[in-house]
């Protein structure tokens, strides 16, 4: 990683560390076995259960998991690749913004009673 090119920019060191985290999350878990780049049901079954207990609740139902790994494996090969994966966080990362963004109109309307 490249330091002191923009230190002034917080933000951008943020995102980059919360890049490399994203990826680094995924091969600690896609590494356990099998393909070491992808994410088998088991694999995908922890990262959840770990990593998203928060917004996964109720993931460690086998059904779930299958039906999470069903849909985010865009090209059928019963895993789930850091292609595939980045989908599942970028659609829980939109939906947390939206909540923020709902969050903070409603609480912004309450105190200053405009629409
Ligand atoms: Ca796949």
């Amino acid at each position: 990683m490249v330091k002191g090119r923009c230190k002034d920019c917080k933000m951008c060191a943020n995102l980059q560390r919360a890049m490399e985290d994203l990826i680094a999350v995924f091969h600690r878990y896609s590494g356990k076995e099998g393909d070491k780049y992808k994410l088998n049901n088991k694999e995908l079954k922890n990262l959840l259960q770990e990593e998203l207990s928060d917004f996964l609740a109720g993931s460690n139902e086998s059904s779930v998991v299958e039906k999470i790994l069903h849909d985010l494996d865009e090209n059928g090969d019963g895993e789930v690749d850091f292609q595939e994966f980045v989908v599942l966080v970028a659609a829980l990362t939109i939906a947390c913004n939206e909540f923020f963004v709902d969050f903070d109109r409603n609480s912004k309307k309450g105190k200053e009673d405009c629409s």
